[in-house]
């Protein structure tokens, strides 16, 4: 099943009234300061008994002026009173969980895949876990202090069918990717 998350405009508050425009295959700019970025849409799903068809998810990203981000994940129709984990990975969402490639790193692990907590954390990573209420709801807000560079920017938000391991030899994994969002980060 294709993404049905559509690319919306990148508002560039402090540059005036301009707005860009992210379009397939075009690098995203450079994030300035107070820059956010917003998507909303569909899950993909690869797991359709763990992510339902009707799951919903919107991911905000705040770069602020002192070179730190915020991402915020908000989840709709998920299983209820459930733990999932989540993460930013370096593609966009495509057919397989696979597509989206591994974690963001800001500091990029020479060994890959990455499972050393020296790379895998969640100060060098964007990680995302959340628990569900009773109804399938949650949200999840991440920060760091850096921002993704111009010429390496991520692609996804990737669901998890677990929380994230800290330990060193599994750090970072998460059990199998069970939906995704594609974001403009
Ligand atoms: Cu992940």
């Amino acid at each position: 099943m294709p993404s049905t998350t559509s690319h919306r405009p990148l508002l560039l508050p402090l540059a005036g009234a301009a707005a860009l425009t992210l379009a397939a295959g075009i690098a995203a700019p450079a994030a300035t300061a107070a820059d956010r970025v917003r998507e909303r849409g569909d899950v993909v799903r690869y797991d359709t008994a763990l992510v339902p068809e009707d799951a919903r998810a919107r991911v905000t990203a705040t770069y602020d002026r002192k070179g730190g981000t915020e991402v915020v994940l908000r989840v709709r129709g998920l299983l209820p009173d459930r733990e999932y984990g989540a993460h930013v990975h370096v593609n966009a969402c495509g057919a397989t969980g696979a597509a989206a490639g591994p974690h963001y790193q800001y500091v990029v692990d020479p060994v890959q895949p990455s499972v050393d907590p020296a790379y895998a954390n969640p100060e060098n990573e964007i990680w995302l876990d959340f628990t569900t209420d009773a109804r399938g709801n949650a949200v999840a807000r991440a920060e760091v202090d850096w921002q993704f560079p111009a010429n390496r920017r991520a692609g996804s938000v990737v669901i998890h069918a677990e929380h994230t391991s800290t330990e060193p030899g599994m750090a970072g994994m998460a059990g199998a990717r069970v939906g995704c969002v594609t974001a403009p980060f």
